[in-house]
């Protein structure tokens, strides 16, 4: 794959980037996507299973999808999309990745400076106290999990809708996009809100936005390119390039 010259002229100028990743790059690792043909919210509905009230509600089934996802990502393992992030990390002194996956994947791919906005789906904590709870206990009677310090339900560790992002992480990726020389998009339909806001934030700041997905999205025509194509393919041949530009043999 050959990278068009002005994305060859920014990889090799640029001091910082700032990258968002959203689940289609952890598609080709087996993990489902959300939105789109496969995708989770085709089966399950958001509404059931992905806010506060109907953690309330009903708390064994929300801990029964949850256990299922956990136990799916635990199988998987990171691809070479992930792999090509951490690589491309070594060539910068300032590189974030923000991610709204809640896999782990990139952490387990070696990549450093993480920022989940969406939480982690290997955390736990409780309502009540908010503890930590690093291993939910589930062989009590009822099948959900019950802080050891307080007794409060312990939920997952996971952003829900209508509930807001940590705001340190949240600040740290807007600021990330704001110094970025260089943007990127991977694998989201970037509809979910605030994190479809960092390329608007990157872009208004004078960044190179780039998108790369299977398909276009509602945010392509924002992006001076959007690259078609698997995560998997377009990222290794970025850090190939990468390495040849900065003379590095790694
Ligand atoms: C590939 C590929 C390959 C496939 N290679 N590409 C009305 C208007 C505007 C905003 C709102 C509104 N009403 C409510 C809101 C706010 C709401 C929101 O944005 N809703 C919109 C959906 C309308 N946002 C929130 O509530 C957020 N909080 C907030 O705003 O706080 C302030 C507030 C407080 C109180 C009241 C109101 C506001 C919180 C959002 C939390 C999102 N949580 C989830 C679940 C996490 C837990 C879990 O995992 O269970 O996060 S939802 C889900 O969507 C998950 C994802 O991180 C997120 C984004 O999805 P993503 O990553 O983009 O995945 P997909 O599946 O959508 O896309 C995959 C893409 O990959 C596709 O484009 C494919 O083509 C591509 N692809 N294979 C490259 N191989
Ligand atoms: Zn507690």
């Amino acid at each position: 794959m050959r990278l068009s010259n002005e994305l060859t002229r920014i990889l090799r100028k640029a001091r910082s980037v700032c990258v968002l990743t959203g689940a289609g790059i952890s598609a080709e690792s087996g993990v489902p996507t959300f939105r789109g043909a496969e995708g989770l919210w085709n089966k399950f509905r958001p509404e059931e299973l992905a806010n506060f009230e109907a953690f309330i509600h009903n708390p064994k089934l929300v801990w029964e999808w949850y256990t299922y996802r956990r136990k799916l990502i635990e199988d998987v393992m990171p691809n070479a999309g992930h792999i090509a992030l951490a690589r491309m990390e070594t060539f910068f002194d300032d590189f974030t990745l923000v991610t709204q996956n809640v896999d782990d994947l990139h952490r387990r791919a070696s990549s450093k400076n993480i920022l989940e906005l969406h939480g982690n789906i290997m955390r736990s904590y409780c309502i009540d106290c908010g503890k930590d709870e690093d291993h939910p206990d589930f062989s009590r009677q009822e099948n959900i999990p019950r802080c050891k310090a307080c007794g409060g339900l312990v939920r997952p560790g996971v952003v829900w809708f209508g509930e807001m992002l940590p705001q340190e992480v949240f600040q740290e990726a807007e600021r990330s996009a704001q110094r970025c020389d260089l943007f990127l998009s991977i694998g989201t339909s970037a509809v979910v809100y605030p994190a479809a806001s960092l390329p608007v934030t990157a872009r208004q700041a004078g960044a190179y936005t780039v998108e790369v997905n299977i398909e276009r999205t509602e945010q392509s025509r924002l992006f001076d390119e959007t690259l078609l194509g698997k995560a998997g393919d377009i990222l290794p041949a970025i850090a190939d390039s990468l390495q040849l530009i900065k003379g590095v043999n790694v």
